[in-house]
């Protein structure tokens, strides 16, 4: 949302100093250090991965969100092994990102073991991106899948009332000696953030996106954000964010988007519930068969790029390479109410 920023209306930051800020903010606001590392990691990550609707602008959600209650700062996250391929962690309230990192390494020994693993995390405050997540999978070899509800924002296709969460769907992919197959994008149409993006930058949004409190399309993004935003791919979309409602809400005996909002009581805090993680082993199906198969893999991914078409990550993956030595660009309007927080 922010590409072609004049210099006095944005600052360039390095990495290093991204990553001071976002500890520094989170610090301010009493998140207790364990969680403080694991929270600043993803918001990093969006900034040098250039996702503006989930880098530093997150900071402003983790604030209000510690500052409105809705999340136990220093909360304990605690395994349970469930079954051989199951585990749940219990994040207690606190943000997703630990309990997350708590879980992982059972997660992947499950996986390695059974083939096949999930994870359900419970009780967790979630207001980042999925790939980063699905990326520490990957990194493990493991083919991943991550889904979460969020805050009931989105109507379904053909209705005009939010009931669903923008309900993101990840998937990872990992691919010999390169950058994995990942994509991570909302079932709304678009992430709510980033229409935040729009009304924080006094933009117009594009038709398709939001309908007003009315029921009427709107490319107002503040009417747009005070009616519903709307599936992507009409009643496709609308099934895919029906399906996260039911497998990270009720399977794992967690809120649905609705519930969230309930829940959130008007403190427009970040979305509280839970998500789901499958992991899966490539040798499980295949044993010593697996890489030659995972080699075969690769013709997929070179007839998508051979067209001149991109792969999903591709844009992440290039920013990645570019802002250690380019530094992160923030509209400074950003910049300074986040200063004001450190
Ligand atoms: P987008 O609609 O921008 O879609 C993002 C995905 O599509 C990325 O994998 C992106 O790759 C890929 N992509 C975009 N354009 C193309 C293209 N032309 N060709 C191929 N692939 C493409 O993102 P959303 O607004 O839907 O979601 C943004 C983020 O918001 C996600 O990371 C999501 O996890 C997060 N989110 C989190 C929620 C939560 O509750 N925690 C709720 C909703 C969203 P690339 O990045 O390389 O462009
Ligand atoms: O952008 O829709 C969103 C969102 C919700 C929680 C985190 N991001």
């Amino acid at each position: 949302g922010n590409k072609g920023m004049s210099a006095g209306e944005s600052v360039t930051l390095t990495l290093q100093q991204v990553a001071d800020l976002a500890h520094a903010v989170l610090r301010r606001h009493g998140l207790a250090e364990a969680h403080v590392g694991p929270v600043a990691a993803t918001i990093i990550a969006g900034e040098r991965d250039e996702c503006a609707s989930h880098g530093v602008y997150r900071l402003l959600n983790c604030v209000h969100t510690l500052n409105s209650g809705k999340v136990v700062p220093d909360a304990v996250p605690v395994v349970h092994h469930v079954s051989p391929a199951l585990l749940r962690v219990d994040a207690a309230g606190g943000f997703a990102q630990l309990a997350f990192a708590t879980g992982l390494p059972l997660l992947v020994e499950k996986a390695r073991t059974m083939g096949i693993a999930a994870m359900g995390i419970n009780r967790c405050v979630h207001f980042a991106a999925l790939w980063p997540e699905v990326e520490a999978l990957t990194d493990q070899g493991l083919v991943a899948f991550a889904c979460t509800p969020s805050h009931a924002w989105v109507a379904p296709a053909g209705g005009t009332s939010p009931l669903f969460g923008t309900n993101p769907i990840a998937f990872g992919w990992p691919r010999p000696g390169g950058d994995p197959f990942v994509f991570d994008f909302a079932t709304s149409a678009v992430a709510r953030g980033e229409i935040e993006l729009h009304r924080r930058a006094g933009k117009p949004i594009p038709e398709g996106w939001t309908i007003d409190a009315q029921g009427n399309p709107t490319t107002d993004a503040e009417a747009g954000l005070a009616g519903a935003l709307l599936t992507f791919g009409g009643h496709k979309g609308s099934a895919l964010s029906a399906m996260v409602e039911l497998i990270a809400g009720p399977l794992i005996g967690d809120m649905t988007s609705a519930e969230s909002l309930a829940h959130d009581d008007g403190a427009k805090a970040s979305p509280y519930g839970g998500e789901l993680i499958i992991a899966i082993d490539p040798a499980g199906f295949l044993g010593a068969a697996a890489a030659e198969h995972m080699q075969r893999a690769e013709a997929l991914f070179d007839g998508i790029t051979s067209q001149g078409a991109r792969l999903p990550s591709q844009r992440r993956f290039a920013a990645r390479r570019r802002t250690p030595a380019q530094g992160c660009r923030i509209p400074r309007a950003l910049y300074e109410e986040l200063a004001a927080l450190s």
